[in-house]
Order: C-alpha cells, then sequence, then structure tokens
C-alpha cells in the first residue's frame, strides 16, 4: 500500500553489515525449500526495533533529534534459531533470549516515538528478523548455526514501494554507546 502524500511508512531498525546480511540471506534460500514463500533479499534484510506507520515527512526532523538523544549500550545478537509464525506466514530468525540491552533500546525508542506523540506499540518485544514471507511450513530445525551479529548503531528506516514491492532504505543512523 503506498502511504499518503507527504507521508513516510518509517521504522527504527538494527540494520546489518552487508556480510551479516548476506549469511542470513544464504539461510532464508536455505529454508525456502522446505518451507516455501518467498525470501527477503539479503540487502532487505534486518531488525525491527520500533514500527513507527505512516508519518508526517515534516515532523522527520523532531523524530530524529529525539532519536539522536537516545544513548544505550551496544550489544551482541547470536542469532542461532529459526521459527514460524502461522498467524502472518513469515519465517524468521532470532535468539534465544532478547539481550537486556534491546530491551533497553527499544524502550527508549518507543519513548522517543510516544514523546513526538506518536501511537507506541503495547505488545511485547520480539525480536524477529523476517527471512520468508508467506511461508507455509515450519522449519524442520528450529536451531541454525550461529550468525553473531554484533549491533553497534540503530537506523530510520523508510519502506517505500518499488516495483510491486517494496525498498527499506536507511535515512539515518547513529552509533549505539560502547
Ligand atoms: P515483519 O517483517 O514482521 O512484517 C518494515 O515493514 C518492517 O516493519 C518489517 O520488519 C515489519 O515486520 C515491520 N512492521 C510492519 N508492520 C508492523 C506493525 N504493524 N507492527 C510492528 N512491526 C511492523
Amino acid at each position: 500500500m503506498k502511504s499518503a502524500p507527504g507521508t513516510a511508512r518509517l521504522f527504527f531498525a538494527a540494520w546489518p553489515a552487508p556480510e551479516i546480511q548476506q549469511a542470513l540471506g544464504k539461510l532464508a534460500l536455505e529454508l525456502q525449500p522446505h518451507c516455501g514463500g518467498r525470501a527477503i533479499a539479503a540487502r532487505n534484510i534486518h531488525l525491527t526495533l520500533v514500527f513507527l506507520g505512516d508519518v508526517e515527512r515534516a515532523s522527520l526532523p523532531h523524530i530524529e533529534s529525539l532519536a539522536r538523544a537516545v544513548a544505550a549500550p551496544r550489544f551482541a545478537l547470536d542469532v542461532d534459531r529459526v521459527q514460524y509464525w502461522r498467524h502472518n506466514r513469515i519465517v524468521w530468525a532470532g535468539v534465544a533470549q532478547c539481550p537486556p540491552a534491546a530491551a533497553a533500546l527499544v524502550g527508549q525508542l518507543e519513548a522517543a516515538v510516544a514523546e513526538a506523540g506518536m501511537r507506541v506499540e503495547r505488545r511485547p518485544y520480539v525480536p524477529h528478523i523476517t527471512l520468508l514471507r508467506d511461508a507455509r511450513h515450519a522449519p524442520a530445525d528450529a536451531s541454525v548455526p550461529t550468525i553473531a551479529w554484533p549491533v553497534d548503531r540503530y537506523a530510520l528506516v523508510e519502506s517505500a514501494p518499488r516495483d510491486r514491492g517494496r525498498i527499506y532504505e536507511p535515512l539515518r543512523e547513529w552509533p549505539l554507546t560502547a
């Protein structure tokens, strides 16, 4: 669905370095024959932190200034499992336990979003990296060789329509603290 003129569909995400995207993209392609569905292109693979939805472009500077003020520590995301959600038919990669620093970052970004007067997601945060859409089956084996992702920055990303699909474009990135 296209955003209304003057608005942008936005989310905060951890955006992996190209080699991590490649490793996760390879995992998606390996899972596809068994699970079905469509593999996410490596260049689009990310971890959503907070979804904003359609936002007036005029409020971008305000959102960016609130996001810049977030100060949360870096964390290690050891991606070692894959799961299937039947309700939205996605196969996703994740971790055994949400690192406390990831939850802290999400909490701070949600607070920034609320301060900007936007709706905040009330569901508990489950870190998930979508690998397949419209999948039909759960992966045969939930555990996968660990892909170690040192998360050292967070990004504000735009989801824009492109060729009947969507392209995700990081607009701004900020470093996490050491
Ligand atoms: P998904 O992969 O689970 O669909 C861009 O669409 C990113 O924002 C995707 O990571 C997507 O998650 C997430 N997203 C889309 N709609 C969302 C919503 N209503 N709530 C939370 N995350 C959403």
